[in-house]
C-alpha cells in the first residue's frame, strides 16, 4: 500500500477563473496544507489540460505535494504527474495500472460496495466517494448515503474519502466512519480566504479521523 496522506485532498476547476486568479487560489490552498491535489479540468484540449498541468505540476513540486490528474492517464504521463483519479465511466482501474505500473498513484470513484470492491482487486490505490451532500461543482453524481460510505471504509484496505458538498460547517456527519480523509472542490476554490479555509479544513479533517 502507498504511503499516502489523504487529511485534505484539494481538487481544482478553473471554471470562470482567470489563470491568475487560479493559480493563486492553488498555491494559497497549497500554503494552507492540502496533502493531495487533483487538476479537474473538464473543456479544455488536450494541449490546454497538459500546459496548465505543467504549471500546476511545479507548484505541487515546490511543496512536495503528490498531482493526480483527473481522468486523463496521457495527460498525466506526459507530464510526469504522480497519479490519476478514474470514474466509473473512464479506462477500468485494471487497464490503467496495467499502464501506469506499480509506482503511480491511481484513485477510483466509488458509489457502492461491490464499486470498491472492484476498484480495490483491480489495483486502485485509494477511493473518492459520494457525492455526500449536493453540489455545486460541475459534475455528473447521485448521493452515496453515509450508511454506504461507511459500509465501504470496512470493505476495502485501502483509503476511502469522502467528497460532495463538504465544508467546514457540515463535516459532522462523517463522524465515526472510518475515512481518510475530505475531498473538496468548491470549499477552498471559492474561499475568500483559500489558505485560511484549507487550513481549517485540514485541522477538521484530522480530527474526524482522530475520533474514529
Ligand atoms: N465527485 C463527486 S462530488 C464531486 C465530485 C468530483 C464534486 C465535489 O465538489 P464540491 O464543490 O466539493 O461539492
Ligand atoms: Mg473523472
Amino acid at each position: 500500500m502507498k504511503n499516502l496522506d489523504m487529511t485534505l485532498y484539494f481538487i481544482t476547476d478553473s471554471t470562470g477563473l482567470s489563470e491568475e486568479a487560479f493559480f493563486r487560489c492553488v498555491e494559497e490552498a497549497l500554503k494552507g496544507g492540502v496533502t493531495l491535489l487533483q487538476l479537474r479540468e473538464k473543456d479544455k484540449t488536450t494541449r490546454e489540460y497538459i500546459a496548465l498541468a505543467e504549471k500546476v505540476h511545479q507548484l505541487t513540486l515546490k511543496y512536495q505535494i503528490p498531482l493526480l490528474i483527473d481522468d486523463r492517464i496521457d495527460v498525466a504521463l506526459a507530464i510526469g504527474a504522480e497519479g490519476v483519479h478514474l470514474g466509473q465511466s473512464d479506462l477500468p482501474i485494471g487497464m490503467a495500472r496495467r499502464i501506469l505500473g506499480d509506482k503511480m498513484i491511481i484513485g477510483a470513484t466509488a458509489k457502492t460496495v461491490p464499486q470498491a470492491l472492484e476498484a480495490y482487486e483491480q489495483g486502485a490505490d485509494y477511493l473518492g466517494v459520494g457525492a455526500i451532500y449536493p453540489t455545486t461543482t460541475k459534475v455528473k453524481t447521485i448521493l452515496t448515503s453515509t450508511q454506504t460510505l461507511d459500509e465501504i471504509c470496512r470493505a476495502v484496505p485501502i483509503p476511502v474519502n469522502a467528497i460532495g458538498g463538504l465544508n467546514k460547517t457540515n463535516l459532522q456527519v462523517l463522524e465515526g466512519i472510518g475515512i481518510a480523509g475530505i475531498c473538496v472542490v468548491s470549499a477552498i476554490m471559492k474561499a475568500n480566504n483559500p489558505q485560511l479555509e484549507a487550513e481549517i479544513l485540514y485541522q477538521l479533517s484530522k480530527e474526524l479521523r482522530s475520533n474514529i
